[in-house]
C-alpha cells in the first residue's frame, strides 16, 4: 500500500476550522501533504471526514501493564504506589519488548482516531542504568514501532536527573532514566539526524522534581532547543505542589512561568493543580495544557480547571499517557464528565449558548495537539499533512444525525468504533476497521507478553 496514491479525493462533509464544509475536494501530493485542489477524477472518501487527532502524551511501555495495578495493596494506594508497580514492570522492558508493545499500541491508536503521537520517552538505558552499546537503542525501538504502524511520531527524549525537588540522587530503579547534560544533548543531536516527514524530535524535561534549575536553563539555551517542541510534566499531584512550594517558594506552574520563556512551543502535561492566577497566566502564555483525563482519573490526580481555562482562551490537547484507555473520544468525554461530576452541571466545555461540547473540544484538541507535535497537522487545508479519519456512515448511531450532532454522537456515544478508515500522510493505514499490518504486530505482541509473563 502507499506506492500508488490517487491524488484527488472528494468527501461529502469535511471538518474545517469553520465547522463542516460540504462537497469538499482534496488533492494530496506525493509527500502526503494537501495541495490546492486539482481538477480531474476523484475518489470518494466517505461521508464524514475529520482531521486525525494528535496524541500529545504517551509512555508506550505502560500500555502493557494496563489493568495490572487495579488491586488494593497493603497501604493506601496512590499515584506513588502505582509508580512503584510501574517501575517494577518497566524493569523487564528492553528494546525488543518496547518495539513490540509500542507497535501494538500505535495500531490501536490509529484504529481509534489518533494519527500522531508524542512519545515522552525516558526508558533510555539498560535496567541497571548502563547505557546500551548504541545509546539510542530504546529510542530507535520507538521510531521503528511508529514506522511499522504508520503513525507519525514526535519523539521527546526525556531529561531526568534527580529523584526529587531536594536534588536527591536517582533510586536504583530510576537509574536507567538518567543523563548528565552532555550525554543528553548528544542523544538529542543523534536523534535529530533521524528526522523525516513522519518523525519530529523535541525536548522533554521529566518534571521540576527531576530536572534541577541550572540544568533546565542549560538545556533551554542549547542549540538543540532552538525551535523544537518542549514538554514537561507539571502539577499533577498535590504532593508535588507542596514540595515545590517548600523548596522553591512557588507553586510549580507559577515557578515555571517565572523562570522560563513559556510560549506556544511548550506543552505542560497535566497542569492539574492550578491557582486562579496560574490558570489565567498559563492561558495567556499560549502554551498547551496537555490533559490526559483517563490516566488522571485512574491515578487519582484531580481535576483541571477547564471552565476557567477556556474562558481565559487557554490552549489544550489530549494524551493517553499510561494508556489505560486508548481513545481520543474517551479522553474528551472524561474531560467533560469530570467537570460535570464535580460541578453538578452539564455542558461545561461549551461556554456560550448553542455551542456543542464535542464541537468545542474536538477542534480545541486538534489545535493544541498540533502545536504540541511541532508538525503541520490537525487541519485539512492546503499545506497541511493529509492525516484524516473517515467515520462509519453506516453505523446505527449516526442514522439520521444531521451535521450538528455528529461530533457529539461520536464523542459521547461512540463506544463501538466509529472510525472506519484512517489516512496518515496520504497513505491508508486503516481501511474498513482493519490496520494494514495488525495481525503480524498483534502476534508479536502476544508472544512478547507471554515471554514477559514467564520471567
Ligand atoms: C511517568 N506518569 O513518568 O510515567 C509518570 C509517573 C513520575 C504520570 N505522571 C512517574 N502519569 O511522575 O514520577
Ligand atoms: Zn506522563
Amino acid at each position: 500500500m502507499g506506492a500508488t496514491i490517487p491524488t484527488n479525493y472528494v468527501a461529502d462533509r469535511v471538518w474545517t476550522t469553520q465547522g463542516w464544509a460540504g462537497d469538499v475536494r482534496m488533492s494530496i501530493d506525493d509527500r502526503g501533504y494537501l495541495t490546492s485542489t486539482a481538477s480531474g477524477e476523484a475518489e470518494r472518501l466517505g461521508h464524514w471526514v475529520l482531521p486525525g487527532m494528535p496524541n500529545l502524551h504517551s509512555h508506550a511501555f505502560q500500555r502493557a501493564m494496563a489493568g495490572l495495578a487495579e488491586r488494593k495493596g497493603r497501604s493506601d494506594d496512590s499515584f506513588w504506589t502505582w509508580r512503584e508497580t510501574m517501575y517494577a514492570f518497566a524493569a523487564a522492558i528492553g528494546p525488543d519488548e518496547l518495539k513490540a508493545i509500542a507497535a501494538q499500541l500505535y495500531v490501536e491508536m490509529l484504529k481509534s482516531g489518533y494519527t500522531q503521537v508524542c512519545e515522552f520517552h525516558y526508558l533510555h538505558h539498560q535496567p541497571d542504568g548502563t547505557p546500551y552499546a548504541q545509546p539510542e537503542a530504546m529510542s530507535l525501538a520507538l521510531i521503528e514501532a511508529a514506522r511499522e504502524a504508520g503513525i507519525t511520531l514526535t519523539l521527546l527524549p526525556v531529561l531526568y536527573m534527580s529523584g526529587g525537588f531536594d536534588g536527591r540522587p536517582l533510586t536504583p530503579r530510576q537509574r536507567r532514566f538518567g543523563h548528565d547534560l552532555p550525554s543528553y544533548l548528544r542523544l538529542l543531536e543523534t536523534l535529530q539526524k533521524y528526522e523525516n516527514e513522519k518523525l519530529r524530535v523535541g525536548i522533554a524535561l521529566h518534571s521540576l522534581r527531576a530536572v534541577p534549575e541550572d540544568a533546565m536553563r542549560n538545556v533551554l539555551a542549547s542549540d538543540a532547543a532552538k525551535s523544537c517542541p518542549i514538554h514537561i510534566h507539571i502539577a499533577e499531584q498535590l504532593g508535588e505542589v507542596q514540595d515545590c512550594l517548600a523548596t522553591r517558594g512557588a507553586r510549580p506552574v507559577e515557578w515555571l512561568l517565572d523562570h522560563a520563556d513559556v510560549d506556544a512551543r511548550w506543552t505542560l502535561v497535566h497542569a492539574t493543580h492550578l491557582s486562579a492566577g496560574e490558570t489565567s497566566r498559563l492561558a495567556r502564555s499560549g502554551a498547551v495544557a496537555g490533559l490526559c483525563p483517563t490516566t488522571e482519573a485512574n491515578l487519582g490526580d484531580g481535576l483541571f480547571p477547564l471552565a476557567d481555562y477556556l474562558d481565559a482562551h487557554g490552549t489544550l490537547g489530549v494524551g493517553s499517557d499510561s494508556h489505560i484507555s486508548v481513545s481520543p473520544v474517551e479522553e474528551l468525554r472524561w474531560l467533560e464528565y469530570g467537570q460535570r461530576l464535580s460541578s453538578c452541571h452539564r455542558n461545561i466545555a461549551a461556554r456560550r449558548q448553542g455551542d456543542s461540547v464535542g464541537e468545542t473540544l474536538w477542534p480545541a484538541a486538534l489545535r493544541g495537539g498540533a502545536l504540541a507535535s511541532g508538525l503541520p497537522i490537525g487541519e485539512l487545508r492546503a499545506g497541511a499533512r493529509a492525516d484524516l479519519l473517515v467515520l462509519d456512515d453506516r453505523a446505527a448511531l449516526l442514522a439520521a444525525r444531521d451535521e450538528h450532532a455528529v461530533i457529539d454522537s461520536f464523542l459521547f456515544a461512540g463506544n463501538a468504533p466509529l472510525v472506519r478508515d484512517v489516512m496518515v500522510g496520504g497513505e491508508w493505514v486503516v481501511r474498513h476497521f482493519v490496520h494494514r499490518d495488525e495481525e503480524r504486530i498483534a502476534a508479536r505482541y502476544r508472544s512478547t507478553m507471554e515471554r514477559l509473563a514467564q520471567r
